[in-house]
């Protein structure tokens, strides 16, 4: 949801409440500064209308009056994946299948998760917004994970960097499931040896176990769904990196 800026100078914050009843029954659900004028409601019901309303507060602790209610239905996600829309990733579109694309050094694909569709900052499974996944190459149980950096936009205009294994950063990898192998003695190097065990499952039968999941909060503005997808492989990594799918989970 989104509001008009509030001009008073002494503008300290707003404050947003939620109620499954049009009219009444509204409990506050967040606070947030003064240049904030977007909020994504996370934790909601599938299929049940929510109504929102925001008020301003100023330095002395004085509440504007609400505004308009605006109501909105939560929709289960049909379609995690994303789809191909620039460079040869066609591998990627669909769940995990261990058919995988190569991105050579230097080079970009750019997927699309469609209208309304998104990537979000949630907080379900362990606050992980989307998955990776790399390629187990003979089914042996070990993933070698190959540099690679993710990247989100809303409009293709601004990208963040959500995930990036190669630049030895913590930033981009601690809010990941694999943060521990780049605290390791040889940081986040190319084809880093990861046992499934220690990777995320697809959501799909047969099982393939090659994810590296993403938490975006913190790396990519929040209160906006990310449409468009970048993954590009380090130019200095010395083999592609192995993309399979990539999936939203909230
Ligand atoms: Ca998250
Ligand atoms: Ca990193
Ligand atoms: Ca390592
Ligand atoms: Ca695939």
């Amino acid at each position: 949801m989104g509001w008009d800026v509030n001009t008073e100078p002494d503008l300290a914050g707003y404050m947003i409440y939620r109620s499954t009843t049009s009219g009444g029954d509204f409990a506050l659900i967040a606070t947030v500064g003064p240049a904030t004028t977007r909020y994504l409601s996370g934790d909601v019901d599938n299929g049940v209308t929510h109504y929102y309303l925001v008020t301003a507060f100023d330095l002395g602790g004085n509440e504007s009056d609400p505004s308009n209610e605006a109501g909105a239905t939560a929709t289960a996600i049909t379609d995690p994946y994303p789809s191909c829309l620039e460079g040869v990733c066609a591998n990627v579109e669909d769940p995990p299948d261990n058919v995988w694309q190569d991105i050579y050094p230097g080079e970009s694909i750019v997927l699309d998760m469609g209208e309304g569709n998104g990537i979000i900052d949630g907080d379900g499974y362990g606050g992980y917004d989307l998955v990776y996944y790399e390629r187990d190459l003979d089914l042996l149980g070990i993933v070698y994970m190959d540099w690679v950096q993710v990247e989100l936009s809303v409009d293709r205009s601004a990208w963040y960097t959500v995930f990036y294994w190669g630049d030895d950063d913590p930033i981009n990898t601690d809010n990941t499931n694999i943060a521990a192998y780049g605290k390791d003695a040889d940081g986040e190097v190319d084809n880093e040896q990861i046992p499934i065990t220690d990777l995320w499952p697809s959501s799909t039968t047969p099982v393939y176990q090659t994810g590296m999941a993403v938490d975006i909060r913190g790396l990519a503005p929040s209160g906006y769904a990310y449409r468009y997808i970048r993954i590009s492989c380090p130019l200095l990594g010395d083999d592609p990196s192995h993309v399979d799918s990539i999936e939203r989970l909230n």
